[in-house]
């Protein structure tokens, strides 16, 4: 058995949940935010057989879209204003970050 833990925008949250509860995945939605743009995600969590998991992939695959993303200018508070950027630049955030882990135990009482 495996854990896949996905981080995936928001957007994309509840198209990837209706898609799983229609493939017959269970998964656990965690809103979490993302530490570099500071903004809110979500992470699934989801345990399956080892067997589900190419099927799982290419569910997060087809549900979760790679966007652009505005990174909004943070001012020096008194520090280095030298490698201060005054305009949004611009990050590809990807349609999902997904971790596969081995599950060593799985109870449900
Ligand atoms: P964030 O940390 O908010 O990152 C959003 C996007 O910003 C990233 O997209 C990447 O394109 C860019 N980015 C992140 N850190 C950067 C840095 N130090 N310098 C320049 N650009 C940077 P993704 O890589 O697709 O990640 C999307 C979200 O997935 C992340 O949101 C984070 O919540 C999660 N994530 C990504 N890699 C992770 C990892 N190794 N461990 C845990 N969570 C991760």
């Amino acid at each position: 058995m495996k854990l896949v833990m996905a981080v995936v925008q928001d957007k994309d949250s509840n198209r990837l949940s209706d898609a799983l509860i229609d493939a017959d995945f269970r998964a656990t939605k965690l809103a979490s935010t993302g530490g570099f743009l500071k903004a809110g995600n979500t992470t699934f969590l989801i345990g399956t057989e080892d067997e589900k998991i190419e099927t799982l992939m290419e569910i997060i695959k087809e549900n979760c879209k790679s966007r652009e993303q505005l990174v909004a200018p943070i001012s020096p508070m008194g520090g280095n204003a030298d490698s201060y950027v005054p305009y949004p630049v611009e990050v590809q955030v990807g349609g999902a970050t997904v971790f596969v882990l081995p599950v060593e135990q799985f109870e449900q009482f």
